[in-house]
């Protein structure tokens, strides 16, 4: 039989096929040509309840660890935790490296009049500004889930399974951040897929650290209108934007047509890559 994986706990896998839900593990043949699944995959089981093959997949990602998604939904909160610039533009590089649609949401706009709204959305990126606690700006941002499958990204305590509450009225477990840390107390567990009327959602853990493993070329093209404009640097594709001449990218800064935030949070990027 063929299903999709939606969840991945304590070694079992759990798949939909056809409306109904299975539990299998993996077979031995599976760990020997070492693949690991990964939620998201469509894979073959049998009817004695082994997982024996992943499919080939569309895309995937090493965090949070997940397959075949058409957009990710990056969540930021505006304060508690703190809002991270380095942190997005992070996200987006490796997202965006991937070729998966990114879609920024900003939550816990009720608590404090601060918006980084435009400076986004001038990049190209579709933005959200939204609140769990008087739905604000939840209407609007329900329009893009449409027969998708969302992956939802951010640290832990940003509000990632409260907006999935809010947009679909389900009940996932959230959690108070932390008083005196500031920040999430890691209340989702698993990775797991929700189907919606038209699309699916996948909840997973909020993380406290981000690794970014492109390389510095991968890096220097990973946004989109980076890779679009490095054709017009003097080296083109070999471009770090960097320390070069002609670089159309430290031109457009200039311009203010890439704004200088993610341009400088670009080079502390650049710094850290292999
Ligand atoms: N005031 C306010 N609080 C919010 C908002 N969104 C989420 N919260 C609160 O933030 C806390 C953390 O929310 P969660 O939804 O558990 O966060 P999460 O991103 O799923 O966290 P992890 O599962 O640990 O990754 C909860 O107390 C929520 O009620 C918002 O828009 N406004
Ligand atoms: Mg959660
Ligand atoms: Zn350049």
């Amino acid at each position: 039989m063929i299903g999709q994986l939606i969840s991945i706990n304590s070694g079992k896998y759990e798949i939909k096929c056809n409306e109904f839900f299975f539990i299998v593990n993996a077979a031995g043949k599976l760990r020997n040509i070492n693949v690991k699944p990964l939620v998201g995959d469509i894979v073959e089981f049998t009817p004695n309840k082994f997982l024996t093959k992943v499919y080939k997949r569309k895309n995937f990602l090493k965090r949070p660890k997940v397959s075949n998604v058409d957009q990710a939904i990056i969540v930021s909160s505006l304060i508690e935790p703190k809002y991270s610039s380095i942190l997005t533009n992070k996200i987006l590089a490796i997202i965006e490296h991937n070729n998966i649609l990114p879609i920024i949401v900003f939550t816990k706009k009720d608590k404090i009049i601060k918006s980084y709204l435009k400076e986004y959305q001038k990049q190209g990126y579709k933005v959200f500004e939204i609140s769990n606690k008087t739905k604000e700006g939840i209407k609007n941002l329900s329009k893009v889930f449409k027969n998708k499958i969302s992956v939802f990204i951010g640290q832990t305590g940003v509000g990632k399974s409260s907006t999935i509450n809010s947009l679909f009225g389900f009940n996932l477990k959230t959690n108070k951040i932390s008083k005196s840390l500031k920040r999430g107390k890691h209340t989702t567990r698993i990775i797991k897929i929700y189907d919606l009327i038209n699309g699916q959602v996948i909840d997973t853990p909020g993380f406290s650290s981000f690794e970014n493993d492109l390389t510095k070329f991968e890096l220097a093209r990973s946004y989109k209108n980076f890779e679009e404009n490095s054709i017009k640097c003097q080296f083109n594709r070999n471009c770090l934007h960097n320390k070069e001449i002609n670089c159309q990218i430290k031109k457009m800064v200039k311009n203010n047509k890439i704004s200088k935030k993610r341009y400088s949070d670009y080079l502390k990027l650049l710094l850290e890559a292999k």
